[in-house]
């Protein structure tokens, strides 16, 4: 297939690219590299060193022999250029990952919320609007969120994928409908999610665009069977208090000492996947399209769920480094069940990587190995969903 990766220079976008070229795609990577220039802004940088795109695709090649081609354009603000790269390249798929996506740095200022909303919903409708203006048949994947369903809404109903069927009361009786599951996003960067399936909805309802919408929990590790093959091809490891998630924050934690940072009670519940199982499931997702006229395709793309706090004393008990209760900086329950439908992906092969010891070592490692270019003073999450939740700097010893 000739694909197009949207946010193809990111976490979840690289080690992907690798791994459809490595399966004989032909692949062109699309990236404003807005993300390292977020890094610039915060200044701070993946705790992996992150080599330019030239160079690793460079490397890839020279490895593999497969070309992957890149295109410096910005989604949002470049719309004429994504509608002639359309056309020209044709491809058979477009895989979109290219949106602002930290949740904490979505809520840090006015300018940061913005930013997120113009970013991500005039990226995600320009991608749409220029699928249809070609008039080529391209099937989309889009990575979304767990987020949008929003967590313990539902108390111990399990979370379906996308769609619920409910009751509606009539003259006549109850009839069953099926709706897009009621959206309840948590933060800004969530609500442009939940932005992103109504327009999904809609491009599929008048145009038969084909469209798979993936609600992703919370990415863990760091490598890839392609991303191992060199150190110049290597992942990024965000660990600061905006773009770091929980899980790889507190392995980053545990490999210099630090202690592991619980926000309130760390009751938490959220859904995970391990880097290897997002490559997977997006060649699934590519490899099984919905048929023009069909609804949005939903997977729930989890593999596991977990507390914060049994994470967090999971890994002190493996590396004795203690564990911090911090005051939350965002506005969260305390505590939510979280019981998650996951069955879509499982049947079309999917083969669960589970967190286990040695999969945590395995990222424990990379940390490790890279642990002196960590700036300490990045770590303690700062940006808070309303005003006076500020972190105390004096809470954690850095
Ligand atoms: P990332 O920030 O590492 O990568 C996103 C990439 O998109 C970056 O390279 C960035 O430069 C690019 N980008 C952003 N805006 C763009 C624009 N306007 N034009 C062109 N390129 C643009 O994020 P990630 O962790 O790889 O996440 C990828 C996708 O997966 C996101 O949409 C995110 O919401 C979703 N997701 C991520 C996680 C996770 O834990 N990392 C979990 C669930 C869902
Ligand atoms: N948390 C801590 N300590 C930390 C960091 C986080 O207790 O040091 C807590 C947070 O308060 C939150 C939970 O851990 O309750 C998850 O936070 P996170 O930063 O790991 O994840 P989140 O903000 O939800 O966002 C990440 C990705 C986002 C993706 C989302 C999937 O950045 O792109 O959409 O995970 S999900 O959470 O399933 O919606």
């Amino acid at each position: 297939m000739k694909i197009l990766v949207l946010g193809g220079d990111g976490f979840c976008g690289w080690p992907t690219s690798l791994h459809l070229s490595d399966q004989g795609h032909e692949i062109t990577i699309v990236d404003n590299l807005s993300r390292r220039e977020i890094d610039l802004e915060l200044e701070v940088e993946s705790l992996t060193p992150i080599r330019p795109m030239g160079e690793r695709l460079r490397v890839w090649k020279e490895l593999t022999g497969n070309e992957i081609r890149f295109v410096h354009l910005d989604l949002a603000e470049e719309y004429d250029r994504l509608e002639a790269l359309i056309a020209e390249t044709a491809p058979d798929a477009i895989v979109h990952f290219g949106e602002q996506r930290a949740a904490p740095y979505s809520m840090r200022s006015t300018a940061a919320k913005r930013y997120t909303v113009d970013n991500n919903v005039r990226g995600t409708h320009n991608v749409l609007a220029a699928i249809v203006a070609t008039g080529l048949d391209v099937a989309l994947v889009h990575l979304g969120t767990m987020g949008v369903y929003g967590y313990g809404w539902s108390g111990s109903a399990p979370i379906p994928e996308g769609y619920l069927t409910v009751k509606v009361p009539t003259p006549d009786g109850d009839i069953d409908r099926e709706i897009l599951h009621p959206a309840n996003p948590g933060s800004v960067y969530h609500m442009t999610k939940t932005l992103d399936q109504l327009l999904f909805a809609f491009y599929a309802k008048n145009d038969g665009l084909r469209i798979s919408d993936l609600h992703q929990g919370i990415v863990w590790g760091t490598q890839t069977p392609q991303t191992v093959l060199d150190e110049r091809l290597i992942n990024r490891f965000d660990y600061d208090g905006d773009y770091g998630t929980v899980l790889n924050r507190f392995l980053m934690q545990a490999a210099i000492g630090h202690p592991l940072t619980v926000h309130g009670t760390g009751g938490q519940t959220r859904a995970f996947i391990h880097i290897r199982d997002t490559v997977r499931c997006i060649q699934i997702a590519l490899e099984n399209p919905p048929a023009a006229g069909d609804q949005v395709k939903v997977f729930n793309q989890v593999t596991e769920t977990h507390r914060v706090a049994e994470l967090a004393e999971m890994i002190s008990k493996l590396t004795g480094v203690e564990v911090a209760y911090l005051p939350n900086p965002r506005k969260e329950a305390a505590e939510n069940e979280l019981n998650v439908d996951r069955e879509k992906f499982l049947e079309l092969g999917l083969n669960p990587t589970r967190l286990s010891e040695g999969l945590l070592e395995e990222s424990r490692d990379v940390a490790v190995k890279y642990r002196d270019r960590a700036d300490t003073t990045k770590i303690i999450a700062r940006s808070t969903w309303r005003k006076g939740m500020e972190v105390s700097p004096d809470l954690v010893k850095e």
